[in-house]
Parts: C-alpha cells; sequence; structure tokens
C-alpha cells in the first residue's frame, strides 16, 4: 500500500514548533545606502576627519594614475586601478586601529599605503615579482591576494585566533563583488557569523568582475542582504562617500572589538578605469555609464563639502595636490630604478631544507650563470 493510497489520504506531519534562531529584521541593510556628503549628516562629521579624507583621496588618485602611468612604461606588469573608488579605499584603511589587521585583494594596495605600507614595496607583487615585498606584520597588512575571496577566510581565523588569546584585534578583509560569488566568501562568512568572530567584511561593489556586470553575478537583492542568511547585519554604503564609508566601517569595527560579532557592508561605487591596464572597458560597457559615475567623483564629493563649508580654500587645496605630487615623483624615481635580482634566490624559500632534487637543479642554474659569466669574460678580453 503506497502512502496515498491509505485510508483518509496522506496527511503530512506538521513540523515541530519552529521559530528563527534571530529576528532578521534588525540584520536587514538599509534600501538605499548610507550617505553623509551633501545630506545634513555632514555638519555632525569632524572637520578634522573630512580634511584627512580629502588629503589621502587626493593621494589616491595620484597614485592610481602614477601607477597606471607605469605600466606604460614598462615598470609595472599590472596594475589594477582603484581610480573612483578611492573613497572607500581610504575609509577603510583609516577606520581601523593601528594594532588591527588589514586583509586587501590585488585591488587594495591604496588601502595597504594609507596604512603605511611602502608604496613602492605595495607594487613589488604587481612589478612581477613572486614575493609580497613588505613585511605583513610591520603594518598588519596580510600580502595583497590575487585568487578570489582567499584572504577571507584568513581573516576569519586571525580574528577568532586573536579573540581565543585574548588580543584586542578587529580584522578587516575587503573583496570585490564578483568575490562574493566564490566558495570562500560563503565559508568565511559562516565560520565568521558561528564564531562572532571579530572581522568586518568590506565588499567594494564597483559594478564588475573584470568584464562581467553585477546583473549577471548575482540575483541577490543586494549583496549586502548576503548578510541577513549568516545571521550577520548587512550595510549598504555610499562607496564614494568617504565620510559614510567611515562611519559605517567605524560602528562595524567598534561593534566586532566589543565583542558584537561580524558585519558585511557592501559599498556601492564605480570602477572608472579598466580593470587592469590589460583590459580594454570599452569592449563591454558604455562611454555615458563612465561619465554618469564621474559626476559622483569621491575627491569632488568631499571637496565640494569642504569648501562650501569654508573648511578648505584655495591654497589648502594647492598644498594637498603638492604633496599628492611630491608623492607620486618620488614613486616614479624608485620605480625607475632597476631592482637587483639574484636568480639564485628562485631557491631560497622553498623548504626550509632544500630537496634533493631542489639542490640539483640550483646546482645546475649556478654552473650554467658561472659559464655565462666566462663566455661574456671571455669576448671581452
Ligand atoms: C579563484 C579565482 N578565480 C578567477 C580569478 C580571475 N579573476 C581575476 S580578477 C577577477 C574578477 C573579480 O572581480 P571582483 O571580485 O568584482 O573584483 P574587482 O576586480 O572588480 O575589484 C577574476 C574572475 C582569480 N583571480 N581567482
Ligand atoms: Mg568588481
Amino acid at each position: 500500500m503506497t502512502v496515498m493510497e491509505q485510508r483518509g489520504g496522506y496527511r503530512p506531519t506538521p513540523p515541530p514548533a519552529w521559530q528563527p534562531r534571530t529576528d532578521p529584521a534588525p540584520l536587514l541593510p538599509d534600501a538605499e545606502p548610507y550617505r553623509v556628503l551633501g545630506t545634513p549628516a555632514a555638519a555632525k562629521a569632524d572637520p578634522e576627519l573630512l580634511r584627512r579624507l580629502y588629503a589621502h583621496v587626493v593621494r589616491g588618485r595620484r597614485y592610481n594614475a602614477q601607477a597606471t602611468a607605469l605600466t606604460k612604461q614598462g615598470r609595472l606588469a599590472v596594475y589594477p586601478s582603484t581610480t573612483g573608488q578611492e573613497a572607500s579605499e581610504v575609509a577603510a584603511a583609516l577606520a581601523l586601529q593601528e594594532r588591527d589587521w588589514l586583509f586587501p585583494s590585488y585591488r587594495d594596495t591604496l588601502a595597504a599605503v594609507v596604512r603605511g605600507v611602502d608604496p613602492v614595496q605595495a607594487l613589488t607583487l604587481l612589478r612581477g615579482d613572486r614575493h609580497t615585498g613588505y613585511d605583513p606584520y610591520e603594518h598588519r597588512v596580510a600580502p595583497l591576494c590575487t585568487p578570489l575571496a582567499t584572504q577571507l577566510p584568513h581573516a576569519v581565523g586571525l580574528a577568532h585566533a586573536a579573540r581565543l588569546k585574548g588580543d584586542d584585534v578587529v580584522a578587516l578583509a575587503m573583496v570585490g563583488d564578483g568575490g562574493t560569488s566564490e566558495g570562500d566568501f560563503h565559508e568565511a562568512l559562516n565560520f565568521a557569523a558561528v564564531w562572532q568572530a571579530p572581522v568586518v567584511f568590506l565588499v567594494q561593489n564597483n559594478g564588475f568582475a573584470i568584464s562581467v556586470p553585477l546583473a549577471k553575478q548575482t540575483a541577490a537583492p543586494s549583496l549586502a542582504h548576503k548578510a541577513v542568511g549568516y545571521g550577520m547585519p548587512g550595510r549598504l554604503v555610499d562607496g564614494n562617500d568617504a565620510a559614510a564609508v567611515h562611519e559605517v566601517l567605524g560602528e562595524a569595527v567598534d561593534r566586532a572589538r566589543q565583542g558584537g560579532g561580524p558585519t558585511l557592508i557592501e559599498a556601492i561605487t564605480y570602477r572608472i578605469d579598466a580593470h587592469t591596464n590589460a583590459d580594454d572597458a570599452t569592449r563591454y560597457r558604455a562611454a555615458d555609464e563612465v561619465e554618469t559615475w564621474r559626476a559622483h567623483d569621491p575627491v569632488v564629493l568631499l571637496e565640494r563639502e569642504l569648501t562650501e563649508r569654508g573648511l578648505l580654500d584655495e591654497d589648502g587645496i594647492r598644498a594637498v595636490r603638492d604633496d599628492a605630487e611630491a608623492m607620486a615623483a618620488d614613486l616614479r624615481e624608485r620605480m625607475n630604478q632597476d631592482p637587483v635580482l639574484d636568480p639564485m634566490d628562485l631557491f631560497a624559500h622553498v623548504y626550509a631544507e632544500p630537496t634533493p632534487q631542489l639542490r640539483e637543479q640550483r646546482d645546475l642554474l649556478r654552473a650554467e650563470l658561472a659559464a655565462e659569466h666566462d663566455d661574456r669574460e671571455g669576448t671581452h678580453r
């Protein structure tokens, strides 16, 4: 007899009494991205903070232009620019305390620089070197991560470990809109929420994952909504409004520090440049879309707020631009020096104890280099 043939027909047993573990309503992001600049909320912003954000955003714009120019001069292999995204980059770095950790993606060199990493060292990996270029412990900036989203579980692990040890440390993990489709994104957010780890996730939604627009990436109402499924709050913020990003991140960092658990923040911004210097963005997006976003430029938003409120004048603007110019000149000069490379370095950090195969390869290379050297000397004599 099948279930359907039972007398009285099939009646499913009622589910056990069920109620949500967490009230989802407070976790939901607002319908509109949070804004400060050009709104009444700006009156409450600290003028010193606004000036500081402005100086860093202008420097960041110049840094992006200079690094892009270096790719054209053959001094840098690749540069994923953050032109248009400087507000999110800068505010992310400034929202942290010195003892906190930043976990950047390949695009976030600017955040690393704002945190104190030397601009030349921050570009080492993108110059084609095999190592990170800076000591991650010096400024508490993890290596720039090229595999999408792998930095997120690293951040959760560090934050959770710090909490177990009783260290007062918050980890900020940065990722792109495309990175939210990776398995690592899921695993990181799930563990972070279950452990209530002191970590903040900042998604810079810049509209594209290389040529893939957000609409082809996700069917979620917003990326911030994804937070609710993990049991953490999601926040939406205007990613070009440095004051808004700083405030939203600051609140999330404070909450994490006080044991309140993780937050997922989606910063809505736009990638003005191509994905990298190796990409042609005109093949997949219209020029007028880019122009619309230029009108919502992070530098202009801050400059307008500061000048209209009498917090910045012509001299102040010039001083900030001169400072940015000096930074760019120094970057140019140092990047134009050829790095001194030792081919034998290839074998130096593979294993603590080199394997017999590696020793053999090392000896072969050494012999070849010596033979080449002798040949050159011979020809010159
Ligand atoms: C695991 C993995 N898959 C694919 C890639 C190739 N890839 C490099 S960047 C990128 C797009 C990422 O877009 P998004 O996360 O939005 O970051 P954005 O570049 O816009 O900052 C892809 C697919 C990669 N680096 N790692
Ligand atoms: Mg993107």
